[in-house]
């Protein structure tokens, strides 16, 4: 199966399409939202703001794609990840969704490379181990159905990066 785990700066990564933790909004934000419009320069948000005016914003667990700017990767798909709140809000099924339809939107784009950040971790405080069980689960199915795309898995802190190493390397199958 084609899923890789690096440690680092998803700004970084040179792959058709990294993906952005992004808000409903679309207008940017902190964490790496904050750090991929920032690297990536102001043409990413011009393109978020198109998409705004035409379908005014993205609801959580969608996403859109936009050109990188100035960052080595091709494109950016921006999903929405949930904010954890007592988890029987459909916390778990929006964070699915959110990498389903990011893998999706590649998909249809005749993408064959994206870098997850790990989504709804940081300021939306999605605890990290059912997030990482959610994403993993998530990419192995799609990955069975379409062999051709690898997708990076980038934990940017050494906790999320741990975890996916255990889950990943344990061979502890996703349930
Ligand atoms: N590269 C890779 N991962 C990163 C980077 C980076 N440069 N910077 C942070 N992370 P967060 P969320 C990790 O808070 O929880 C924004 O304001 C970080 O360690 O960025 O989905 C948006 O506009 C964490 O593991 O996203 C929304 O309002 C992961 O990225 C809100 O935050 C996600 O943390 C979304 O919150």
């Amino acid at each position: 199966m084609n899923i890789n785990l690096l440690n680092g700066d998803i700004t970084k990564i040179e792959v058709d399409a990294i993906v952005n933790a992004a808000n409903t909004s679309l207008l940017g934000g902190g964490g790496v939202d904050g750090a991929i419009h920032k690297a990536g320069g102001p043409e990413i948000l011009e393109d978020c703001r198109k998409i705004r005016s035409q379908q005014g914003g993205c609801k959580v667990g969608e996403a859109v794609i936009t050109t990188a700017g100035k960052l080595p990767a091709r494109f950016v798909i921006h999903t929405v990840g949930p904010v954890w709140q007592d988890g029987r809000q459909g916390e778990e099924e929006l964070l699915y969704n959110a990498y389903q339809n990011s893998l999706l939107l590649a998909r249809e784009n005749n993408l064959t490379s994206v870098a997850f950040p790990n989504i709804s971790t940081g300021i939306y405080r999605f605890p990290k181990v059912k997030a990482a069980e959610i994403a993993i689960k998530c990419v192995t199915l799609f990955l069975r159905e379409h062999p051709s795309i690898a997708v990076h898995f980038v934990c940017y802190d050494t906790e999320n990066y741990e975890i996916y190493e255990e889950l990943l390397t344990g061979k502890k199958t996703p349930h």
